[in-house]
């Protein structure tokens, strides 16, 4: 059985059950709150003994995955890092998937700053903010996730150029990260681009996602992951895209009989805030903010490996549930890249406008410069592999 929170929409459930969390029932969660009952850690010691000397606020940081998951992990250790930085007086209340509405609704409460802080993935923002489509591209990036990750931390085209034009759209992010390498599940097994034909494909929102899984011949539904479990039992669809992490904490792994070690993409997501909240914040509390930031990315990175390596584990060993699992090789996978390079016109010349043109441009030979290899390239051919040959 799905061991998952039902999902809670509507603005009469969300205000009821932010008042049920404990939040400030004002419901002006900007407004500064008078120290007694929000600065429940104000006794603590700052961590460093450091601590910023900051007028005592509370936030809401809404997350897309439940109590454990990566994203959960990491939002309640962004909360501990300001807390400590601020002497308990800034706090952070954390509500994981499902207590606040599908992540399509997240990112409503985040532009309407509802809630102060959100981690948002791009695939639920494809069209709001088109250019985000970029990240939908499979084959894209390396398949090395340290790589991927510096790519993540230093591309100008992603950092200023992406940003920006997520800013415009109320969501400005502080820092873009990988929760991993995706990887296939299916009732049937994926090996070739032939297997995916007809395949009825989970996918997250975003346009793009769902014409890389056209271009392979799959026939692609967009649903809310607080339906897929039943959607995967039922029938409803054949397979979905995750890191491995996540197959298994959400259990999809029961409902599904293979699980094609693919590396076609990786999953990244974005720390979050509302612009107009954090532009309006004095320069103490916003460094705060920013330091936190700052330490999660090598943490957040952690969490996603130590988590992927775990569960991987995990379903080896679920006897119960057992899956098939096959790793794609280099020639298998150059398939795919073949049918996924052409999606990239789709972006240059529709989904991401001249914008999102200049922003791939710039972020493939960033990426060539960053890591020797050359995403354009469509056999996979790497200056490294080529030497091993
Ligand atoms: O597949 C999804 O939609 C979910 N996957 C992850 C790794 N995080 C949250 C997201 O909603």
């Amino acid at each position: 059985m799905m061991k998952k929170t039902g999902l809670i929409t509507g603005a009469l459930s969300l205000s009821l059950v932010l008042a049920a969390c404990g939040g400030n029932d004002e419901g002006n969660v900007n407004e500064d709150n008078n120290g007694a009952d929000n600065n429940a850690g104000g006794d603590e010691e700052a961590a460093d003994g450091e601590a910023a000397d900051v007028e005592p606020q509370q936030w809401r940081f809404v997350v897309e995955e439940t109590q454990g998951q990566v994203q959960y992990v990491y939002a309640e250790e962004f909360a501990e890092l300001v807390s400590e930085k601020s002497d308990g007086a800034l706090e952070i209340d954390v509500y994981e998937f499902g207590a606040l509405g599908s992540e399509v609704d997240q990112v409503e409460q985040l532009t309407d700053g509802i809630v102060e802080f959100a981690i948002i993935s791009p695939g639920f923002t494809g069209t709001l903010v088109p250019e985000g489509n970029i990240f939908a591209l499979q084959f894209l990036f390396t398949d090395d996730q340290e790589v991927n990750q510096d790519i993540l931390n230093e591309s100008e085209a992603i950092n200023e150029h992406l940003a920006a034009r997520y800013e415009e759209q109320g969501i400005m992010p502080l820092s873009f990260w990988t929760e991993g390498a995706m990887q296939w599940t299916g009732n049937s097994e994926l090996r070739t681009p032939d297997d995916f034909q007809g395949f009825q494909m989970r996918t997250q929102e975003s346009p793009l996602i769902l014409e890389s899984y056209r271009a392979y011949g799959a026939s692609p539904t967009a649903m809310s992951w607080g339906e897929l479990y039943t959607g995967l039992q039922q029938g409803a669809v054949d397979g979905q895209e995750n890191p491995i992490f996540f197959i298994a904490d959400a259990n999809f792994n029961e409902v599904q009989d293979h699980m094609t070690i693919s590396n076609h993409n990786m999953y990244v997501t974005m720390t979050t805030v509302n612009p107009d909240f954090y532009n309006g914040l004095d320069d103490a509390t916003r460094d705060i903010i920013d330091e936190a930031t700052e330490e999660m990315r090598q943490r957040g990175f952690d969490i996603q490996e130590e988590q992927n390596e775990e569960f991987l584990a995990q379903i080896e060993d679920d006897d119960e549930n057992p899956t098939e699992i096959y790793e794609l090789s280099e020639d298998e996978r150059d398939a795919f890249r073949e049918l996924a390079i052409p999606v990239r016109d789709i972006y240059r010349d529709e989904e991401g406008g001249e914008e999102g043109e200049m922003i791939l441009d710039m972020l493939e030979e960033e990426i060539a410069d960053m890591s020797g290899e050359d995403p354009t390239e469509t056999d996979g051919d790497t200056e490294e592999n080529e030497d091993e040959e």
